[in-house]
């Protein structure tokens, strides 16, 4: 008798994600891209690349760092693969067309040079009917103001990965008020060593503790 083709499709689709998987993980830019663009073809679905394959690589990729494994090198060429992996899937989680809901500054805060998650944030706010203005790394209170000033968005988004990049979010904040467009705008922040407790403590609007929620909370605040 023939297989059942549905557990075919999902059985390939699954051996295609556990791939992908290892070749994030051992930062193999070109097979990452080629094994998501094949997985897509058959049908997976996008997100579930990123969540249940992509990310739980660089959480890996991370333990490994923090246990002397992995080196910087290492984290580089993972995050290069993630990329190559995430441009067929970028396309996907943008919608165009559609009238945006807001408009948006986002950026990895000064002093911190990690972009992968916050390019994914970008592209679900995108895909959630956001005009996005990706601001970059490394991006200093002052830009930000700047781009409330002058760009006339009514959100910011702020990301960080370093503990010690958070603070730059505070006197991002703290900047906002002192150059009077505070109450100008909505700010969401986000990234992996930030909390709630930290949104509260610092008077950012939301916090989101990843990509999908992000445009929950992004909407949330605007009250759209
Ligand atoms: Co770095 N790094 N890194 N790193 N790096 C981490 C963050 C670390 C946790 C690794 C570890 O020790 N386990 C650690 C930070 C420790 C800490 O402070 N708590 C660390 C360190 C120490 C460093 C350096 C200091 C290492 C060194 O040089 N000795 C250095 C700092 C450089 C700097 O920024 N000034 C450094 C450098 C790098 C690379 C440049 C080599 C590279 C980044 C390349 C790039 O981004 N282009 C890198 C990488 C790849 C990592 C890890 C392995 C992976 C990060 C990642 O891309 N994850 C990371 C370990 C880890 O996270 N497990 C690590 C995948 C991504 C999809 O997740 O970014 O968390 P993430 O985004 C998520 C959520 O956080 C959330 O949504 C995203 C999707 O769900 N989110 C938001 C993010 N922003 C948001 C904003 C929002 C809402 C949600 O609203 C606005």
């Amino acid at each position: 008798m023939l297989d059942n083709p549905v557990r075919v499709l999902n059985s390939s689709i699954l051996q295609l994600m556990k791939e992908l998987y290892t070749a994030v993980l051992e930062g193999k830019a070109k097979e990452a891209k080629a094994i998501t663009e094949k997985a897509l073809a058959e049908g997976a679905n996008p997100q579930k690349l990123v969540d249940e394959a992509m990310i739980p690589a660089m959480a890996e990729v991370g333990r490994r760092f923090e246990a002397n494994e992995y080196f910087v090198p290492e984290l580089l060429i993972s995050a290069r693969a993630m990329k190559a992996a995430l441009e067929p899937i970028r396309p996907l989680l943008v919608k165009s067309g559609v009238k945006p809901v807001g408009r948006v500054a986002i950026g990895t805060v000064k002093g911190d040079l990690h972009d992968i998650g916050k390019n994914l944030v970008g592209a679900m706010l995108e895909g959630g009917g956001f005009e996005v203005v990706d601001l970059g790394v490394d991006v200093s209170s002052d830009k930000f103001i700047a781009a409330v000033k002058e760009k006339g968005v009514n959100l910011v988004a702020l990301s960080a990965l370093l503990t010690t990049t958070m603070p730059s979010m505070k006197s991002t904040i703290e900047g906002m008020k002192a150059q009077g467009v505070r109450e100008n705008v909505k700010v969401i922040i986000g990234g992996a060593p930030v909390t709630q407790q930290y949104a509260e403590e610092i008077g950012a609007d939301g916090y989101a503790d990843n990509a999908s929620s992000a445009v929950t909370v992004a909407k949330k605040v605007l009250g759209a």
